[in-house]
C-alpha cells in the first residue's frame, strides 16, 4: 500500500511530506479541481500500465506494457503473475490488454494480448491461458495463442483490445492498422479491422465476409485506424473507440460489415498537414457517433452500470492520453452519442473500468503510472 498523496487546489505538483502523506486508506482525496465530481485515491504504482480488468469485488489483474502481469487487490496488495509471454516491446508495441473470460469463476481461463517477438516488429497474438493461484504464487499455464494477425511486418498502432459479446460466446478484437493506413480497407488483411471470434479463436460463423473471396473470414468491421476502446453498451450495442492522425479521433457505433472509412475519410489531417477529405464527403462510410478535434488520444473503454455514481447509469468513460482527461459520454435517440464531461486528470489516463461494487479505476500511461480509485464526492 502506497502512502498516499494530496493535491492541492490549482497544483500541478504532487506535494508527499509527512504532513500530507497519511497511511490511511481514506487519505489522498484529490482537491486538484473543485468542478470534479469525485475524489482520487492512489492504490497502487505501475511501470507503464496498459490495462486492467476485475477478476471480482476484491482483485483485479493489470498489464504493464514492458511484459509483467500482476493480481492486485483492492487495496493495492500487489502478486507478480508468473508465466507471461515474451513480448516486442517498445512505442506502442508491448503486452497489451487482458481479461478474465466469460466463464472465469469456472474456468480460470483468461485471455491476454500482445505483439510477439516472431519478427523484429512482431505481430499481434491473441492468447488464452490458466490462471492459476497458491497462497504464494499467481501463474499464468498453458498459455496458447489462439489467433495472431499473419502478416508480420508493420509499425506501431496494434489495437490489441478485447471484448466478449453479452451472451459470453465470442470474443471482439480489435486490430490496429500498423501504420499501414491502406490496409484498413484491405478486406484480405486483418489489420485496420475489428474481428469477431469464438472463444477458441476461430472466426466465428455468421461474419459479415465469411462467403467472400480473399476476405478474411474473422472480420466483422473494417476501416479503423487505432483502436484502443472497445466495449459493449448496457443495451448489447458494441461502440469502439480510435485514434485519429492530427485530429479526428472517433467513437464509433459498431455494426457488421461497414467501413469506417479509414484512410478515405477522417475528421482529422495527415501529420504532414495534408488534408484528407472529412467523413461528410462519403456518407456511404460510417461516420463517427462522436469525435474529437483536437485529439484526446482515446485508451481504454467502459459503460457504467454500477450505483455509485448515479448520474452515470449507461454512459460510457473514456481515458485520454494526450487529453490527460477522463471523459463521459452519454446517448440518445439513433445512435446519438455526446461528450457530456471531460475531467482534467492531470495524467495520461491508459484504461478506467469499473468494479462490481460500482467504483470507477483508471491507470496512468507512466513508467510510474498511478491505479487509482474514484468515488463520488
Ligand atoms: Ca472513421
Amino acid at each position: 500500500m502506497l502512502a498516499m498523496t494530496k493535491l492541492f487546489a490549482g497544483a500541478t505538483a504532487v506535494l508527499m511530506s509527512a504532513a500530507t502523506a497519511i497511511a490511511s486508506e481514506n487519505a489522498g482525496e484529490n482537491n486538484a479541481s473543485g468542478a470534479l465530481p469525485f475524489s482520487a485515491w492512489d492504490i497502487a504504482v505501475f511501470d507503464t500500465p496498459w490495462a486492467l480488468a476485475f477478476l471480482d469485488d476484491d482483485e483485479m489483474l493489470v498489464t504493464e506494457k514492458g511484459g509483467r502481469i500482476w493480481l492486485v487487490s483492492t487495496k493495492g496488495d500487489k502478486q507478480p503473475v508468473e508465466g507471461a509471454p515474451d513480448v516486442v516491446y517498445g512505442g506502442q508495441l508491448g503486452l497489451l490488454d487482458i481479461a478474465p473470460a466469460p466463464d472465469f469463476k469456472a474456468s480460470g481461463l483468461v485471455y491476454l494480448t500482445y505483439v510477439e517477438p516472431n519478427s523484429e516488429s512482431g505481430a499481434l497474438a491473441l492468447a488464452r491461458a490458466t490462471l492459476t493461484r497458491s497462497e504464494s504464487k499467481a501463474s499464468l499455464t498453458d498459455l496458447k495463442v489462439i489467433w495472431r494477425d499473419e502478416a508480420i511486418e508493420g509499425g506501431g498502432q496494434p489495437g490489441g483490445v478485447i471484448a466478449f459479446a453479452p451472451d459470453g460466446r465470442h470474443i471482439f478484437l480489435t486490430v490496429g492498422d500498423r501504420m499501414r493506413p491502406k490496409r484498413a480497407q484491405d478486406l484480405s488483411t486483418p489489420q485496420g479491422s475489428i474481428i469477431r471470434l469464438t472463444l477458441d479463436g476461430a472466426p466465428a460463423p455468421g461474419n459479415p465476409f465469411e462467403t467472400r473471396k480473399q476476405a478474411r473470414p474473422e472480420i466483422w468491421s473494417y476501416g479503423h485506424r487505432n483502436p484502443y476502446g472497445l466495449a459493449f453498451a448496457p443495451d448489447g450495442e458494441l461502440w469502439a473507440h480510435e485514434m485519429g492522425p492530427r485530429g479526428g479521433d472517433e467513437l464509433n457505433h459498431i455494426k457488421p460489415g461497414l467501413n469506417y472509412g479509414w484512410p478515405l475519410v477522417s475528421n482529422g489531417d495527415q501529420y504532414s498537414g495534408a488534408g484528407i477529405p472529412r467523413h461528410s464527403t462519403r456518407p456511404d462510410l460510417a461516420a463517427p457517433a462522436v469525435y474529437w478535434t483536437p485529439v484526446i488520444a482515446p485508451a481504454g473503454l467502459t459503460f457504467y452500470t454500477g450505483g455509485r455514481f448515479s448520474d452515470w447509469k449507461g454512459s460510457a468513460l473514456i481515458g485520454g492520453l494526450a487529453g490527460m482527461s477522463l471523459s463521459r459520454i452519454t446517448f440518445g435517440d439513433g445512435g446519438a452519442a455526446h461528450e457530456a464531461d471531460r475531467w482534467d486528470m492531470e495524467a495520461r489516463i491508459r484504461d478506467v473500468a469499473v468494479d462490481p461494487d460500482g467504483y470507477v479505476w483508471v491507470i496512468e500511461d507512466d513508467t510510474e503510472g498511478r491505479l487509482r480509485r474514484l468515488e463520488p464526492k
